[in-house]
């Protein structure tokens, strides 16, 4: 019987372990630390890249959502639609970043931190994005706390953090120039209203349709950053006024960023009266034998003006001035006494 064969001997010897053992450690001290910093390094540029792409997109949420993600719903309403109004994304196309799984994590696959509206020592954002990069600690800051944004001392966790600040610049402004326009487009449909009903609408929703310019849709009657208009009218005062606010960037009332427009009735008012008062007088001067009361009720149901011509165009009842057969309005202010605004001019009723 043939007994088993000896396992071949492999021509690598002793010594050639040895010495194959003292090239892998050299090469272990050398390559392996280049090696490392070559992989951190290309994770780093992954990961900036990332917060790039992460940037942009919050400035397109922005534009078109009309404010950024709260910290709650954070990175990932840029891929995955919330049932937000206006979310029109996703805001990262395609590629691996625009993964639902992976839009919220840096190159290591740590979760990056954002922060909205954060403390900075120095400057401002709208947002901020933070990854611990290579050592995966995040020492620059903590969400609702102050963040050093130049990095921190060598061999702490904040030394390689990388940070991106989000900056809306340009996209701000274009949301405080869509409320403009449309306080300004509000403004004009109301002073149409009130040439041709004589008063403001009762809610800016009235405006809608025949008075507004079809361009202007029906979710337009709120400011860039989604939010109703306020609208309130002075029907009292004289002339008539409506205000139309937003509460701007902010959302919050009475800061500094609110954007006010006031609607006076001023000219429309006075569009109104001329004409009116250009057709009672015709009326009158075409029966110079009618005596006249001096009573404008009395007096404009004599001249066949019953149920028109009660009021002129800021609210306030014509008057007539007996003694030269003149029509009077008070004029914007609401008042016979104050001559230089009446229509006509200087004109005022005889005294009772
Ligand atoms: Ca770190
Ligand atoms: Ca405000
Ligand atoms: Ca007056």
């Amino acid at each position: 019987m043939k007994h088993a064969a000896t396992p071949r001997r492999s021509g690598f010897g002793l010594m050639g372990l040895v010495v194959l053992l003292a090239v892998m450690a050299i090469l272990a001290g050398t390559v392996g630390p280049l090696l490392f910093r070559e992989y951190v390094a290309a994770r780093e540029t992954e990961t900036r890249v990332h917060l790039e792409r992460l940037d942009e997109a919050l400035v397109g949420f922005y534009r078109d959502v009309g404010r950024l993600p709260d910290e709650a719903e954070g990175l990932a309403v840029l891929v995955t639609d919330p049932g937000l109004g206006g979310w029109r994304g996703p805001y990262l196309d395609g590629g691996r970043d625009a993964a639902a799984t992976v839009v919220a994590l840096d190159a290591w696959n740590r979760p990056l931190v954002y922060d909205l509206a954060p403390l900075l020592d120095t400057g401002q954002a709208a947002a901020l994005i933070a990854s611990g990069g290579g050592d995966h600690r995040l020492g620059a800051g903590t969400v609702g706390g102050l963040w050093t944004t130049a990095g921190t001392a060598p061999g702490t966790p904040g030394h390689d953090d990388l940070l991106m600040l989000v900056d809306l610049g340009s996209a701000a402004l274009g949301l405080e120039a869509v409320t403009r326009e449309r306080l300004e487009a509000i403004s004009a449909a109301a002073q149409e209203h009130f040439r041709l009903q004589g008063a403001f609408p009762v809610a800016l929703a009235d405006l809608h349709g025949a008075w507004l310019p079809p361009s202007f849709g029906a979710d337009a009657l709120v400011d860039g950053w989604g939010v109703p208009f306020s609208y309130t009218v002075d029907a009292l005062a004289r002339p008539p006024v409506a205000t139309v606010g937003s509460r701007g960037a902010d959302g919050l009332p009475g800061t500094a960023d609110d954007q006010q427009l006031g609607i006076s009735s001023a000219a429309a008012g006075r569009r109104t009266t001329s004409q009116e008062l250009a057709s009672a007088q015709s009326r009158l001067d075409a029966q110079p034998s009618l005596d006249l009361e001096g009573v404008w009720d009395l007096d404009r149901a004599n001249l066949g003006l019953d149920g028109i011509l009660a009021a002129d165009g800021w609210g306030t009842p014509y008057a007539i001035r007996v003694s030269t057969r003149t029509v009077v309005s008070a004029g914007p202010d609401g008042n016979f006494m104050t001559a230089a605004d009446n229509l006509p001019p200087g004109v005022v009723p005889d005294a009772p």
